[in-house]
């Protein structure tokens, strides 16, 4: 990329943030549909949201630490839960205990220390009364749910989510990035595998470039955006169009396989593996982002900051300027 996306090939690295009501749960951020919770089963997570260790320039600090020049946080997962102070629903972090909008306070905390911001954003949402009860819907095999929600009027959810992201485009000053997840178009397990035409891709991107003229945006919308997105594995070279033309592309990486925090997982990559594999990235060209889930309240665990800081004596040694 050139012009204002110079930054994100620059880069090279940086940080992903799951965070949400699942992290209370502390087994992964798809909890609710792999264990079929109902609103009902995953309210305590929502009466209980209170991070009372959250500090957001921990967490910039940290990144800095590692060489990450940019951080991705969720601002809304798959659940639908909202980490900043929307005036579209009332599924969000200031209903909870704690009270407070979470984006202000880390975006303005990362800016600080001269890190580039991103949002994550689903498009998916599991919450939202009117999102069609499809095959990764939470309550999919439940018919008695499935046909009294039969009318669900998808408009109306793309509307809300149209909105959304004007909200989080118009709120928070300049945003760097945006990571829409995920769309599926043609997928016989979603509700009508439409894709573009339910999210109304085209419109959406065009707004998001007349909000943040900058702002890069990724590939997920089955639209092309302006970067490509492996999840989870390595491209065996670096990635090309058809033409055979360089494309910018960033791989998201876990540090255990799960987005969400993990609290028994003990599969952790070592520093050694991560740093591995951010050699094998930069050398075809591409951009690690390493994800981090966060506890409940608000804490990167020990486990996580240990390999966070361990990747950090390598790159202070290794980076560049
Ligand atoms: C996926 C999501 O479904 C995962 O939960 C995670 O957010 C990953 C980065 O993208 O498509």
């Amino acid at each position: 990329p050139t012009g204002d996306h110079a930054w994100f090939a620059e880069s090279r690295f940086g940080m992903f943030v799951h965070w949400g009501l699942y992290s209370l749960a502390a087994r992964h951020e798809w909890v609710k549909n792999r264990e079929r919770l109902t609103d009902e089963d995953y309210q305590p997570y929502f009466d209980h949201f209170d991070p009372d260790l959250h500090d957001p320039d921990e967490w910039a600090r940290l990144a800095q630490a590692a060489g990450m020049r940019y951080l991705v946080i969720t601002t809304k997962h798959h659940d639908g839960f909202c980490l900043w102070d929307s005036a579209h629903t009332d599924y969000k972090v200031t209903n909870t205990p704690y009270g407070k909008d979470l984006i202000a306070p880390l975006v303005k905390a990362v800016r600080d220390r001269g890190i580039r911001i991103g949002f994550y954003h689903s498009l998916l949402d599991w919450h939202h009364p009117q999102f069609p009860v499809d095959g990764h819907h939470p309550q999919r095999d439940d018919e008695e749910f499935k046909a009294a929600n039969a009318d669900r009027d998808m408009t109306q959810y793309t509307d809300y989510l149209h909105a959304q992201v004007r909200e989080l485009l118009t709120g928070y000053g300049r945003i760097d990035y945006l990571f829409f997840d995920f769309s599926y178009e043609g997928r016989p397990d979603t509700w009508n595998g439409k894709g573009r035409a339910d999210w109304r891709s085209e419109e959406l991107l065009a707004m998001v470039r007349q909000l943040q003229p900058g702002i890069l945006v990724n590939d997920r919308l089955d639209i092309p955006g302006d970067f490509v997105t492996p999840e989870q594995y390595q491209p065996d070279a670096p990635l090309r169009a058809a033409d055979g033309s360089p494309v910018p592309w960033e791989v998201c990486q876990t540090l255990n396989g799960s987005w969400g925090y993990d609290r028994d997982n003990l599969d952790d990559k070592s520093p050694d593996l991560l740093i591995r594999m951010l050699v094998d990235t930069v050398a075809k060209d591409g951009n690690l982002l390493l994800n981090v889930g966060p506890t409940g309240r608000g804490l990167i665990d020990p486990r996580a900051e240990r390999t966070f800081r361990a990747i950090g004596e390598w790159t202070r040694l290794h980076g560049r300027a």
